[in-house]
């Protein structure tokens, strides 16, 4: 049996009575992990970088085991550009080639910098006009109940491609679980954290990580889902929110 673990904080309430939001995390674990697990979120909500958070949100729930979908990391590289225009301007590039409409692209940069504070979730915004499609204001869609299927292999996956730190581990299983959805073109994503100003694209093919795509020490981020044309939200939503995935190291990188 696999355990969904989800915990979610704010500052000046919860996120319902319109608190800040400060961090979240999503993990999927065997029974025995819990614990352990539960300890790490919640000293981690306390002590974020955000902010103290006076409101914590944990959820541990079981998953049918046979429910639960495979899909495998991407492929990823690396974009060095010291400044943010260079960096923002690769990031267009890349989301042109996985076939977002440029004009989708700007809207969706838009809509990312006019946020006066993080999303607790991400923004589905169409991949050819650059409209806003879910209609969830500042909640948006939370990708919940996924995770990596062996520690070990991630870890040695991560050194090999000279990647560490929290940040790019949780971002390349989320982004897996979402560049598997056949409604999603590519993602766009960076860190509300401050310190953390390194972003990316990812779409079925690829996570591209661009190492400026906000200025350090703004608090602003989030994420934008470019969804096709004519896509079906609610299996989308229903797939990105309530779906366990594991995502897997492929075999031949071990
Ligand atoms: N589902 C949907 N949106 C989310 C989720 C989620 N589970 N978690 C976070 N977000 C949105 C939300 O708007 C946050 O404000 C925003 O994303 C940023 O979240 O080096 O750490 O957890 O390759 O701060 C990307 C680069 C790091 C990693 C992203 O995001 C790398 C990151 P954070
Ligand atoms: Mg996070
Ligand atoms: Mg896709
Ligand atoms: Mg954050």
């Amino acid at each position: 049996m696999l355990y969904s673990v989800r915990m979610r904080a704010a500052q000046g309430g919860s996120h319902e009575q319109g608190g800040r939001h400060i961090s979240g995390a999503e993990r999927l674990v065997p029974a025995e992990e819990i614990a352990r697990l539960t300890g790490v979120m919640i000293e981690r909500a306390m002590l974020h970088s955000r902010g103290r958070a006076d409101f914590i949100n944990l959820t541990i729930e079981a998953m049918e085991a046979a429910a639960v979908k495979k899909v495998p990391l991407l492929p990823v590289r690396t974009v060095a550009e010291s400044g943010v225009e260079t960096s923002r301007l690769a990031a267009r590039r890349a989301l042109a080639g996985f076939g977002v409409n440029p004009v989708a692209a700007e809207a969706g940069f838009e809509q990312l910098l006019s946020l006066d504070d993080s999303m607790h979730g991400a923004m589905l915004i169409c991949s050819q006009t650059g409209r806003r499609l879910d209609g969830r204001g500042q909640r948006g869609v939370r990708v919940s109940r996924m995770d990596i299927t062996e520690e070990a292999a991630y870890n040695n996956w991560l050194r090999q491609n000279g990647l560490s730190g929290i940040h790019v581990r949780e971002a390349l299983v989320l982004a897996a679980k979402v560049a598997a959805a056949t409604e999603v073109a590519a993602e766009l994503c960076w860190s509300d954290d401050p310190e953390y100003t390194t972003g990316y694209v990812a779409a079925g093919t690829a996570y591209i990580r661009f190492s400026h795509l906000k200025p350090y020490g703004s608090p602003r981020g989030g994420r934008v889902f470019f969804v096709k044309p004519g896509s079906d939200l609610d299996r989308l939503c229903g797939y990105l929110e309530r779906e366990a995935v594991l995502v897997t190291v492929p075999a031949e990188e071990r």
